[in-house]
């Protein structure tokens, strides 16, 4: 799965509050069990990331409906306790993400 997706970091690895917390548009790639982030589809093809990956495994992966000032957002929170929001176009689109994202 792939598009492009709002982040958000929320927390920094070990669960401290991240730093820098503005929403940045990413074209986001699922490439295993990694998320890799790009400017946009060029980039990709290109392979020129744009902010290092987020490693899945073992992430917990939820829809984050507790979040209120977007709508379609979930949440991945990693094995070492960074945790992230992501904002998807469509309900249809969030359901397809987690879905993808949580089977691993
Ligand atoms: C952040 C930015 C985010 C906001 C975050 C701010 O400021 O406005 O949109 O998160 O609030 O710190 P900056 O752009 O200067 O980094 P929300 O959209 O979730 O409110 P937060 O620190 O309360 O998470």
């Amino acid at each position: 799965i792939q598009g492009y997706l709002e982040r958000k970091q929320e927390l920094q690895s070990g669960g401290k509050k991240a730093t820098i917390r503005s929403w940045k548009l990413f074209y986001t790639v699922l490439c295993g069990q990694l998320l890799c982030f790009f400017k946009d589809e060029d980039d990709f093809y290109d392979q020129k990331a744009a902010s290092p990956p987020i490693s899945i495994h073992q992430a917990k992966i939820e829809i984050a409906d507790d979040y209120t000032k977007k709508k379609h957002v979930f949440r991945v929170i990693t094995r070492d306790n960074a945790e992230y929001l992501f904002v998807t176009e469509s309900e249809v689109n969030l359901e397809e993400w987690v879905t993808k994202l949580g089977f691993h």
